[in-house]
């Protein structure tokens, strides 16, 4: 303990003295909970689902203490955290938190304290997930807001706080353990029971579990930070008799577009402006999504996930309208991802390397490839191997998945087109992207895509370019955490040199492999 503290105080020192040192505890304890009426064993941030909100402002640094008090062997007992989107410096990428690649997990009764930076000025809307197997599916995750007290577009919103977050996310009765032996075992992925909005939803059949209640107050305007936390599930948002205009993109501000129906694939986030413009009463907030057949799942009924838009001095009751599964009222103006710009154009270099990944699953397994490569998370993390001395693929299992590329420079990965009808989610971990070729589209727009970290790969094709500027071992998986955990996933390893002479990881972080190593796998 003691140890631990005064490295935390060695790295904190480190820091250039205008940042602001945001401390922050999370118990991760196994609590029971009912999001949507079932009563089950959770594994939460705190006791809750999502867990509690952490924000921060721009430039400030993140220290994080995760304390691990898991005590429910129908779950995983270690865990690690990710805070996904946040652009992690190299020389900080050792408390990124993802599992076999950066870091090894925390065993159970341990506390480790992640340290991280906010850099390059970045804001928006983020969040934090447990980054070990599937468990996030268990429900350890939460919303993670970085404010940006210069917001280019702030004249356009009024209000902007805890109760302007939309969480929507795909809820499961069973715990992770035997969904995953079941879809080892027939190939098919767990269909979700339920969605919740901001932790609470119904399934078939279910109690009438209130409703979440967003409360605006008439003339006023919203900012409205949509995060869809699903490990599976694709949502669709609408308010009935309300525009949305998008001004953020995955952490990107954006050139106000407005739509009123907005899909958002696992991992992504938008933030919306909606005015309070109509009369006085409830109003539908549907966030319907999809995600495997519902036959496969007859507790799951997609027009019960929604929220209740209430206007200060509506009675407190349902909307009268119907429920429906989009804009009820008027002609349908969705997004089209393609057409999102940045505010501020950032046209994407031209590229100095190719890479090509298809994508394709094994019939009938659990079995996700690329490029005919499963992923397995190595035994020994790629960030250790890297410090070691790894110097070339050789030195990397097949298995790893792991592309080795040189520092500053632009790579291009081109995601052919897919034959499955499923969209998969594409995450980079520590940096964003600029993506040239959205699969809603069939243009390449290299003068001002939008830079995002969580894009879409389907049925039209998937380009994509980011910077090795930043080197380190950074996770590129599908944010489907199903497919991920069979195998859809790979390591954009770069600067390799580059790397080793700027991660000076903690005597804690080195302890974190031997102390998980040493544990019997059902304490893992
Ligand atoms: C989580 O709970 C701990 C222990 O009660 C508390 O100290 C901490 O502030 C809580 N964290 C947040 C982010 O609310
Ligand atoms: C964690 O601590 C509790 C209470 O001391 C103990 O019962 C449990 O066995 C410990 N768990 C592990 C994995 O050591
Ligand atoms: C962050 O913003 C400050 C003030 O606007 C600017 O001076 C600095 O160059 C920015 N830093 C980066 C990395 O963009
Ligand atoms: C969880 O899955 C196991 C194995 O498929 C099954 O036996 C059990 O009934 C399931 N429990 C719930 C609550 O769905
Ligand atoms: C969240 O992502 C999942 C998986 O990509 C998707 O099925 C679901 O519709 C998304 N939710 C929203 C609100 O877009
Ligand atoms: C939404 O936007 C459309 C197109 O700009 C406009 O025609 C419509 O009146 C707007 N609806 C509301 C409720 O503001
Ligand atoms: C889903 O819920 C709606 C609203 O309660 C209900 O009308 C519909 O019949 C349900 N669908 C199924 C398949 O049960
Ligand atoms: C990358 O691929 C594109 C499209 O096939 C091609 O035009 C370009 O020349 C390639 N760039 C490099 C550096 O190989
Ligand atoms: C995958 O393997 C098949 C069969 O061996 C081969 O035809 C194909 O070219 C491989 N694809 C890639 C992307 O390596
Ligand atoms: C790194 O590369 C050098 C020269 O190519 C080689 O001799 C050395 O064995 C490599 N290191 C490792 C860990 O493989
Ligand atoms: C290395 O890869 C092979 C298949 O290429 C796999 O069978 C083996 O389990 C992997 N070993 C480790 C330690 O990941
Ligand atoms: C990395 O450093 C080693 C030893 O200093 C050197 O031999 C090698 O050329 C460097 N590799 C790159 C890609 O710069
Ligand atoms: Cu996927």
């Amino acid at each position: 303990m003691k140890l631990l503290a005064s490295t935390v105080l060695a790295a904190l020192l480190a820091l250039p003295a205008f940042s602001d040192t945001i401390p922050i505890t999370l118990d991760i304890v196994n609590a029971d909970g009912a999001p949507d009426g079932f009563s089950r064993s959770m594994v939460t941030a705190n006791g809750t689902y999502p867990g509690p909100l952490i924000t921060a402002s721009k430039g400030d640094t993140l220290v994080v203490t995760v304390n691990n008090l898991l005590d429910d062997p129908t779950m995983r007992l270690s865990t690690s955290l990710d805070f996904d989107g946040i652009l992690v410096d190299t020389g900080n990428s050792f408390d990124e938190g993802s599992s076999f690649v950066t870091t090894c997990p925390i065993t159970p009764n341990a506390s480790y304290t992640y340290v991280v930076p906010l850099v390059n000025n970045q804001t928006g809307t983020f969040w934090y997930h447990s980054q070990l197997s599937v468990q996030y599916v268990d429900g350890l995750r939460g919303a993670l807001i970085v404010y940006d007290p210069d917001d280019p577009l702030k004249d356009l919103y009024d209000v902007d706080d805890e109760n302007t977050i939309w969480q929507v996310g795909d809820w499961w009765h069973n715990s992770t353990l035997p969904m995953l032996a079941g879809y080892v075992a027939t190939g098919i992925v767990p269909v979700s029971d339920s969605g919740t909005f901001n932790g609470v939803g119904r399934f078939n059949g279910g109690p009438e579990v209130p409703f979440f209640v967003v409360d605006v107050v008439q003339g006023t305007r919203y900012r409205f930070r949509i995060i869809n936390t699903s490990a599976r599930n694709v949502f669709t948002m609408s308010v009935d008799s309300h525009n949305m205009t998008i001004i953020e993109t995955d952490g990107m501000p954006t050139s106000p577009m407005a739509v009123n129906s907005l899909d958002l694939l696992a991992g992504q986030r938008y933030s919306v402006v909606v005015e309070a413009n109509q009369p006085v009463a409830n109003y539908w907030i549907n966030a319907p999504y999809v995600g495997g057949s519902p036959a496969r799942n007859l507790n799951q009924n997609a027009t019960l996930s929604r929220a209740i838009l209430r206007y200060q001095g509506a009675p407190e009751e349902d909307p009268t309208s119907p429920m429906s599964l989009g804009p009820a009222d008027e002609e349908l103006n969705a997004l089209v991802e393609a057409n999102l710009r940045p505010l501020v154009a950032s046209p994407a270099p031209e590229a100095d390397i190719n890479i090509t990944l298809s994508l394709d699953v094994t019939a009938g397994k659990a079995q996700w490839n690329v490029n005919n490569v499963s992923y397995l998370a190595p035994e020994v993390p790629t960030l250790v191997k890297i410090l070691d001395g790894a110097n070339s693929t050789d030195d990397f299992n097949v298995t790893e998945n792991t592309f080795i590329l040189p520092a500053n420079k632009i790579v291009q990965v081109i995601f052919p087109p897919s034959e499955d009808d499923e969209e998969h989610p594409f995450h980079l971990h520590g940096n964003n992207f600029w993506l040239i070729k959205s699969n809603s589209s069939d243009e390449i727009n290299t003068d001002n895509p939008i830079k995002r970290d969580v894009a879409g790969v389907g049925s039209t094709g998937t380009i994509i370019r980011f910077s090795t500027a930043n080197p380190g071992p950074w996770f590129f998986h599908c944010h489907i955490f199903w497919h991920l955990q069979a195998g859809l996933a790979t390591v954009m390893a770069s600067g390799l040199n580059e790397t080793r002479a700027e991660v000076h990881p903690t005597q804690a972080w080195t302890e974190l492999c031997p102390s998980y190593d040493a544990l019997s796998p059902d304490l893992q």
